[in-house]
């Protein structure tokens, strides 16, 4: 029986990996794989050669215990017969790649080389993986030899307990999750406005009133609801030893965060002396985006922060502290004559300068005490301190100044890497919204191309950021991480002349069955319908529909019943008729295996014509440009859905729709939107023009009027016939004072025009 199973193996697998030579299903893809043709046995007589206390071999048992319920016996001579797996330090070569490993398959050995305890780590993690799942001995393993190191220094996951609450053990297997991808830092955020989550010693109510709120939000920011539900929260210090320990048996290093000046309601409420305004009332954030009461710079909060780091640096030994420093209002410093008569006494510009004051003088205490801070890219506004990391996160503008200005930094641009964006433009559930699917994170480059060779060496690599406003669980967040950690962790390991999206396509389904071993969620968005709506060639609006599903087929119906359907055909389907249209994915035998997504089209006359812009909107929120004027989807939602809409910073929307010939019209409407929380105004003044020639315009003026309350509809009724219209919307413009994000410049959403 044995020898037949051997056989069965033999053919089968020496058939799979011939075709694996170039790919092991091993992510992240290793540097170098060479497939030798043979085949280790794993079974009774393979032990695992070191010292009982060898912290590699206790490791590599503790995870074949995990994932696959037996150990290898410990021994520290082989005897006859046995077949060791070993560990060898490598004391010769000098330029042997930090974190760097060897794995040598042969038939009767397998041997781990490494210069540094990482590296055996890692090469012990690409072992399991060249495991089947499910694995029992008597097992075969290929013959490699493998040669590894990663392309990056700094391979980071970011984690926000703040918002929400996740308890040790989700810690715990968060940082496994990163330690089997072969990352080395979680960067821990434990404190914002809605929650202080770290015990300090000498200040405890951070935690008895910090770590509390009475109530959260419910769904989505803009939202005027919320739960009634009192949420608390913390860490004690025995806790976080016990998640630093876990951390670094697995070669993670732990950034903890400590936000300042600004996201610090909860830190302010429980001691606000730290505000410019101690008398006014305080509360633990309750809602989500930027507050404007922050950390008043005087001697009683730099003495609260000194302490407070003084505890955080006795708990977590990495070289980086990060230091927040991100969407700090300067209202409470503007309007304070304490924060006022410091600039005058420091000789200082303005507030920004004054943020730069303060991050300095936590910086000199921190690289006091051997350490150095890290913090977001604001902390460059008004100059920055000179040992401090920059971690960019409004795009890569911030880590590409601060390396030419010669200081490390860690890329985290929000798109791709922010995590709390939806992978898939079909969600159910509540994200942030926006769209960071797999493919954008696989193919993200932390390397500017701008910088020069020398410049790059300061990006020390990448991370992704997993805020946590919409996921209250674990669960939540595997959703939202998976696979796109996966993805991540070959942009940083992986050296980019091995990177292959194609090899990743393949090895994905592999992953996804670790996941469930894992008993992970993961996203399947990656095999959803891909539905758009796109501009035909002939002024069309066209529901475009693909899947990736292999051998699946598409059909779709054509109102909300699902009884008559149509096959999809791979063929445009011109949208003619307003209604709710639906899609879904089927296999062959007609069964439905996927999920239903839907688009409800609102037709009228500028439906799908040409639509000419004066100005593009801002990159950031470019949808299809005019196109999404005229696409025939309105946003009903009161909330932002930015695929649909298109925004403008401190610029005017004017766009001209041609309807093609001269048409009755009745009304026309422009659906605008506004959420001042994330800087959205409404426009300062809407104004419709008509033309039968295109050149010379005539305002119209008849019935105007404005309704709505978020999602606001400025129309006019001008009763005339005409060609052109002309729609143009004022920007609201500078921010004044006492409103959010005061001061800088507002944002223009809209998101359709319509025509009757
Ligand atoms: C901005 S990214 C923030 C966070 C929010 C996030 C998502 C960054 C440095 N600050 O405080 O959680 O947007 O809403």
């Amino acid at each position: 029986m044995k020898n037949t199973l051997l056989l069965f193996f033999n053919l089968c697998c020496a058939n799979a990996f011939a075709q694996q030579q170039v790919d092991l299903n091993v992510v992240p893809k290793p540097a170098l794989v060479k497939v030798t043709g043979g085949n280790f046995l794993l079974d009774s007589k393979t032990i695992i050669l070191a010292n009982s206390k060898d912290h590699n071999a206790i490791m590599l048992n503790s995870y074949l215990k995990k994932y696959y319920g037996f150990t290898l016996p410990i021994k520290n001579k082989p005897a006859k017969n046995e077949t060791p797996i070993f560990f060898s330090e490598i004391h010769s070569e000098t330029n042997y790649p930090v974190e760097g490993y060897g794995l040598n398959i042969t038939k009767n050995k397998i041997e781990i080389s490494f210069k540094t305890a990482a590296g055996a780590f890692y090469g012990m993690q690409t072992l399991i993986q060249l495991f089947l799942l499910h694995l029992k001995p008597p097992y075969l393993l290929p013959t490699v030899e493998i040669k590894d190191y990663p392309a990056f220094s700094y391979r980071g996951m970011h984690l926000d307990v703040s918002r929400h609450f996740f308890p040790v053990d989700y810690i715990k297997k968060y940082i496994d999750y990163l330690a089997m991808h072969k990352m080395n830092n979680f960067h821990w955020h434990l404190t914002d406005d809605q929650g202080w989550r770290i015990e300090i010693k000498k200040y405890p109510l951070l935690t008895s009133v910090g770590g509390c709120r009475n109530q959260t939000l419910a769904g989505r920011y803009g939202s005027d609801k919320y739960d009634g539900t009192r949420y608390c929260g913390f860490y004690t210090q025995e806790q976080i030893k016990e998640v630093v320990k876990y951390a670094s048996d697995r070669y993670v290093n732990i950034i903890p965060e400590i936000e300042m000046p600004g996201h610090a309601l909860a830190a302010i409420t429980a001691y606000p002396e730290l505000s410019c305004n101690p008398g006014t009332e305080k509360k633990v954030g309750e809602t989500w985006g930027v507050f404007e009461d922050i950390m008043c710079p005087t001697d009683y909060t730099f003495n609260f922060l000194e302490n407070v780091l003084t505890e955080v640096m006795a708990l977590f030994p990495s070289t980086y502290i990060h230091i927040g420093g991100d969407e700090a209002p300067k209202e409470a410093w503007k309007n304070s004559a304490f924060a006022q008569s410091l600039i005058k006494e420091k000789n200082l510009k303005n507030e920004h300068e004054l943020q730069s004051y303060f991050i300095q003088r936590i910086e000199k205490f921190v690289n006091s005490k051997g350490r150095k801070i890290m913090g977001w890219n604001e902390i460059m506004e008004g100059g920055l301190a000179p040992n401090a990391a920059v971690m960019s996160w409004q795009g890569e503008k911030g880590g590409i100044e601060a390396a030419k200005q010669k200081h490390y930094v860690v890329m985290t641009p929000e798109q791709p890497l922010y995590f709390d964006h939806s992978q898939t433009r079909n969600e159910d559930s509540l994200t942030r919204g926006n769209f960071n699917p797999l493919e954008k994170v696989y193919a993200y480059n932390p390397l500017p191309p701008v910088l020069s060779a020398s410049e790059k060496k300061y990006i020390m690599g990448a991370q992704a950021n997993v805020w946590t406003e919409y996921f209250d669980n674990g669960n939540k967040v595997d959703y939202m991480i998976f696979p796109r950690l996966s993805a991540l962790s070959e942009v940083l390991w992986t050296p980019a002349s091995q990177k292959n999206w194609a090899s990743f396509e393949q090895r994905l389904p592999g992953l996804m069955k670790r996941y469930e071993w894992w008993n992970s969620s993961y996203s399947t968005a990656y095999y959803d319908l891909q539905p758009a709506v796109v501009s035909g060639p002939k002024n069309e609006i066209i529901w475009k529909l693909e899947t990736r599903y292999p051998n699946a087929k598409i059909i779709y119906v054509k109102d909300s019943s699902t009884n008559a359907s149509f096959p999809y055909n791979n063929a445009p389907l011109i949208i003619n008729h307003p209604g709710l249209y639906g899609a879904t994915i089927t296999d062959n035998n007609s069964k439905i295996i996927g999920k239903w997504t839907w688009q409800l089209f609102e037709l009228n006359k500028a439906s799908g014509k040409k639509i000419t812009m004066t100005t593009p909107p801002n990159a950031s929120y470019a949808g299809q440009g005019g196109f999404s004027l005229i696409d025939g989807v309105q946003n009903k939602l009161g909330m932002l859905k930015s695929a649909q809409f298109i925004g403008f910073v401190a610029k005017d929307l004017e766009a001209v729709v041609d309807l093609e010939n001269i048409q009755p019209i009745n009304e026309i409407i422009l659906h605008a939107f506004e959420q001042q929380g994330s800087w959205i105004y409404r426009p300062a003044a809407v104004s419709f023009f008509i033309s039968n020639d295109g050149v010379n315009y005539t305002e119209v003026k008849s019935g105007l009027s404005i309704t709505g309350d978020k999602n606001i509809l400025y129309s006019c009724k001008p009763a005339i016939s005409s060609r052109y219209i002309k729609v143009i919307a004022k920007n609201f413009g500078k921010i004044p004072s006492g409103m959010p994000g005061a001061g800088g410049n507002s944002w223009l959403f809209a998101d359709e025009i319509e025509v009757k």
